[in-house]
């Protein structure tokens, strides 16, 4: 997972979702902060201090200036335990291409400048790309094209589990209430101790809300004091009406390779 700590600018928030995404792949998962020429150094030890807990070892690298790349090469093919494939993905602009040029001398992947007022790159790289890792035993490595918001799992679950912090501490037992939502519960063993628990949080928000917005699209019921009650209309007047039909209309489109619509990342 490659995300830029600046143009664009590190979102926790986005790097969650693009994270919980690629946990569900299943496979072990590298962070690379790029562009680490563009920070001083107490800059980027913050970061790094910052996203550790998080869980994926995070790794400074830079294109330009070389720093971190053998560091990476060796760690892909460490993971790869002779061959395999390593992919790298990410929001566009954040220089997956320019690193897999790096990583791979003589490649010249096109790589565009990142463009305009949102600071998102042009999604010059079109299609996934395989190419031999040398040195890296066997190792192929891919370059994808950058999409910007990938959708969150409908399962809270599923959410909960794509956060090594959360595993971690359920590591030694689980909470009082198999449904626990690890939101301050009573009996909860997860705690609201850590950074990332408020991005859970909101991640969770967002998957309860679509879900909400899901059933009373389908004109169903929802549960209130214990009994089934009919959904009124006067219901989407709460005060997350719009973030949730915002959400939702998120989820329900198809990733869009071009991401050509206009809007806030
Ligand atoms: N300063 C700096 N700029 C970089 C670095 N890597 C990529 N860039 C720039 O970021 C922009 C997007 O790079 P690209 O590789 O196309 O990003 P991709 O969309 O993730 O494949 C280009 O203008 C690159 O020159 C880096 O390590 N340092
Ligand atoms: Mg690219
Ligand atoms: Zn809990």
């Amino acid at each position: 997972m490659v995300v830029a700590l600046v143009e664009p600018e590190l979102d926790p928030l986005q790097l969650t979702r693009f994270l919980v995404t690629a946990e569900a792949a299943g496979v072990p998962l590298q962070l690379v902060l790029s562009k680490a020429d563009r920070l001083e150094p107490e800059a980027l030890a913050a970061w790094v201090e910052r996203l550790g807990p998080w869980g994926y070892d995070p790794l400074p690298v830079s294109s330009l200036s070389g720093q971190g790349v053998a560091a990476l090469r060796s760690r892909l093919a460490k993971n790869s335990c002779g061959g395999g494939i390593a992919v790298l993905c990410g929001p566009s602009g954040v220089g997956k291409s320019s690193l897999l040029n790096a990583l791979v001398p003589g490649l010249a992947l096109r790589v565009a400048a990142v463009s305009g007022r949102l600071q998102r790159g042009r999604h010059t790289t079109r299609h996934v790309e395989l190419h031999a890792l040398e040195q890296g035993g066997g190792l192929m490595v891919a370059d994808t094209p950058g999409f910007n918001r990938p959708a969150l799992p409908p399962d809270p679950l599923q959410l909960a589990s794509a956060f090594p912090e959360i595993r971690q501490r359920l590591e030694k037992g689980g909470c009082r209430f198999a449904n626990c939502r690890h939101l301050d519960d009573p009996g909860c063993r997860v705690g609201i101790d850590w950074w990332r628990h408020s991005l859970y949080r909101r991640c969770l928000e967002e998957i309860e809300s679509s879900s909400q917005l899901t059933r009373r699209a389908q004109g169903g019921t929802r549960q209130r004091g214990g009994r089934e009650e009919p959904l009124l209309q006067a219901q989407w007047r709460h005060a997350s009406r719009r973030l949730g039909r915002q959400e939702l209309a998120g989820e329900l489109s198809p990733p869009d390779p071009e991401d050509s619509t206009p809007g806030p990342p």
